[in-house]
């Protein structure tokens, strides 16, 4: 797809395309034809979506984006010295509300050169490259709407050190076998010497961690319900969103939060772009997103499992959260 130039600091390339609506479709015939039934969290930021996860993001109980963001306060001129970094390739950028930290650090340090944000959420990415474009001078952004499991190989050559922040705890979003596969597939794009600066949320009390993800102003929830708003729209689903609901629990064995959609009644759902009929018996649930709490042991492990070492783990005085600086292993 052709670049669009915003003007002459900023370009945002595309790599989703037809193909990708075809993504959307295979997971939705893989996930609902299962024994239990499931859907990968990424079909979750539509706009509306996006717009659900930042208020997600204000909401009392959801802790984890204030923590961070004070982790990163704390030690982003630290993050900067020691990376030398020049540009960001931040992963599921989002609204990027954070990453000003990291930015003010860097144009601080006279190192700032390029922005590269990467979501698969085309209106975030075309909105945080103008805002971004504007508020820092000299500032190049290159924004690139894609799947940072499938379209990393196409970012452009480092112009320095680069330092790639994955934050907001999204690692965890990943099933445990793919999380370190994944995190072996970014040595390719730290580059030489580049630092990757991972956001983990952090094993704690379970009733912490539930309240987060069952808010009582209900915006988790109709975040999780939009996942069948998006696929009635893409796929022509004829799914009753108001027969579903809401549940958010804490494995403790797999210390991970589940989000599910549980199906008040039971019912018979038309998908027509597959053409595919789905039963849901009452109370029959689908499994939405899994969200892996971290013990900074298995965070370490998790790390060197994928030839990454850590250079070091920046938490809050309550442990609630953590940021961590890593690096490809040498040998
Ligand atoms: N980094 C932000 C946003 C986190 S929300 C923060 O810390 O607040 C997760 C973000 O990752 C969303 O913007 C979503 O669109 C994006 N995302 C999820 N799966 C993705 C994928 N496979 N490829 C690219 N972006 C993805
Ligand atoms: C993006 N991701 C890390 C969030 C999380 O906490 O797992 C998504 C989210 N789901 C419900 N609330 C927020």
């Amino acid at each position: 797809m052709a670049p669009r130039i915003l003007n002459g600091q900023v370009e945002v390339r595309s790599h989703l395309g037809p193909n990708d609506e075809r993504t959307l479709a295979d997971d939705v015939l893989d996930g609902l034809t299962r024994p239990l039934k499931e859907l990968p969290p990424k079909h979750f930021y539509d706009a509306r979506g996006s717009e659900l996860f930042d208020a997600i993001c204000e909401l009392p109980e959801y802790y984890q984006t204030r923590t961070e963001r004070r982790i990163l306060e704390t030690h982003a001129d630290d993050v900067v010295a020691r990376t030398g970094a020049v540009e960001l390739v931040e992963l599921g950028s989002g609204s990027a509300t954070k990453t000003r930290v990291l930015l003010d650090a860097m144009r601080d340090a006279g190192t700032l050169a390029r922005y590269i944000p990467v979501d698969v959420s085309a209106t975030t990415v075309h909105a945080v490259a103008e805002l971004f474009v504007e508020e820092y001078e000299g500032l190049s952004v290159y924004g690139m709407v894609g799947d940072f499991e499938r379209h990393l190989k196409h970012l452009p050559a480092p112009v320095g050190p680069r330092l790639v922040p994955f934050l907001g705890g999204t690692i965890g979003n990943f099933p445990p076998g793919s999380r370190r596969r994944f995190l072996r597939s970014l040595g390719k794009t730290l580059g030489d010497g580049g630092h990757l600066l991972l956001g983990t949320d952090l094993v704690k009390d379970p009733h912490v961690i539930e309240a987060a993800y069952n808010d009582s102003a209900g915006v988790t929830a109709q975040f999780n319900l939009n996942v069948l708003h998006v696929l009635n729209r893409e796929l022509g689903a004829d799914f009753d969103v108001d027969a579903f609901e809401h549940v958010a629990f804490f494995d403790r064995e797999r210390e991970w939060i589940e989000m599910r959609l549980r199906a008040t009644k039971p019912q018979h759902v038309r998908i027509d772009a597959l053409d595919l009929e789905v039963d849901f018996a009452g109370r029959e649930e689908i499994r939405t997103e899994i969200s892996a709490k971290f013990t900074p042991e298995r965070l370490r492990g998790d790390l060197a499992a994928a030839g990454l070492e850590l250079v070091e783990m920046f938490t809050d005085p309550e442990e609630l959260f953590a940021v961590s600086l890593a690096r490809v292993a040498s040998d």
